[in-house]
């Protein structure tokens, strides 16, 4: 009989983080890559939109005009899914229908006034000042004793439900944590206390001994594609020392975040040569007051897209009644992202473009 090879056979593989499993199907996608790699026209945008609600000095939807802001610009959302002020409440009947109040707060962040750049094309600079606001928005939120985390996150692209172009995310911290971060919450306090390391700190040397998944890494942070990725090209910012949260960060930290941030981003839009859309977001220690030794703070990036610019991976069927399956393996994904370069497509000057 064969032996097992996780490159050619089928395989589950485990998430240490929140607990799950995911399908590999490698034999399904053993060609080198099995789609066509086309380009779509990138769409041109100007630097400064009167119609667009976050662009500095316009008029947004409730009425209120955004200052002339040169940096960035944070505002409470003016159609906000959390709010401070819900009634204090219980619904239950037996042990099966159960409803509670939830309050909570949510933010929109601009991460810069042009409405024409995303964060792989902004400078490092300006991502820098994006991290700083994320870190303040995080302090103040966390003083509200009503707030127990805090969800910081980015949609980028119209695939993804962002609402506008303008380089932008959102925060939304309320008063019970969250589905995604709770798990992780359980599985690293669990495996601290029984290891005393965070899941994250032994993860990390174990993608040194491999060194299969690992896209690049600067003095302070490493992306990866996770061992357990469910997404085609998933990827994770993970800071290379244990920190709860990004409050943690010393200022050299938080520049080579900013840094991992552009990097992974650009590489992302270098793959197919379009702005490529993702979800990211931040997952941290909750708001509580408490240390949280064993959470380990990082980045996830959930792209769509699979093949080309115009493929995407559905996340249907078997994904939605059983759990989540992949063909091309994470490490072949790592590879790829691995050889882009970190200098925008657009940037790129005439003697970087190879010859065809
Ligand atoms: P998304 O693009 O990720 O949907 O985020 C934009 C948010 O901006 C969205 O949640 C808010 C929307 O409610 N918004 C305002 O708060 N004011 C506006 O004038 C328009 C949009």
């Amino acid at each position: 009989m064969t032996q097992f090879d996780l490159k050619d056979h089928s395989h589950r593989r485990y998430n240490p983080l929140t607990g799950e499993w995911i399908q590999v199907s490698p034999h399904r996608s053993k060609r080198p890559w099995q789609g066509q790699v086309e380009k779509t026209g990138t769409q041109t945008l100007v630097a400064f939109d009167p119609t667009c609600y976050l662009c500095p000095g316009n008029v947004r939807a409730n009425g209120e005009v955004n200052p002339a802001y040169t940096s960035t610009y944070a505002f409470t959302n003016d159609f906000a899914a959390l709010v401070d002020d819900v009634p204090t409440g219980e619904f239950r009947d037996s042990e099966l229908l159960i409803a509670k109040s939830e309050a909570g707060v949510c933010r929109v962040i601009c991460f810069s006034p042009r409405h024409d750049l995303t964060v792989a094309e902004m400078d490092t600079a300006g991502i820098r000042s994006v991290v700083d606001l994320w870190i303040e928005e995080y302090t103040t939120l966390s003083k509200n004793k009503n707030i127990e985390y805090i969800q910081i996150f980015e949609n980028k692209g119209a695939v993804m439900g962002c609402s506008n172009p303008h380089p932008h995310g959102q925060i939304w911290a309320q008063q019970s944590i969250p589905v995604e971060p709770a798990k992780k919450q359980q599985h690293q306090f669990e495996y601290f206390k029984r290891k005393g390391t965070t899941i994250l700190s032994d993860y990390w040397n174990l993608e040194l001994k491999y060194k299969e998944r690992i896209v690049f890494e600067n003095d302070h942070f490493a992306v990866v594609v996770p061992f357990w990725a469910i997404w085609p090209f998933e990827t994770m910012i993970i800071p290379k020392r244990a920190m709860a949260r990004i409050t943690d960060m010393t200022e050299a930290e938080r520049d080579t975040f900013a840094d991992a941030y552009r990097r992974m981003a650009a590489r992302y839009d270098n793959l197919f040569e379009v702005s490529f859309p993702y979800s990211a977001g931040i997952h941290q220690a909750p708001s509580d007051g408490e240390a949280h030794a064993e959470w380990h703070w990082h980045m996830v990036f959930y792209p769509p897209l699979l093949r080309s610019a115009t493929v995407k991976k559905f996340m249907v069927g078997y994904e939605m009644l059983a759990n989540p399956q992949r063909d091309i393996t994470p490490e072949f994904s790592a590879d790829r992202l691995r050889s882009l370069s970190d200098i925008h497509f657009k940037n790129r000057v005439v003697s970087e473009i190879p010859n065809p």
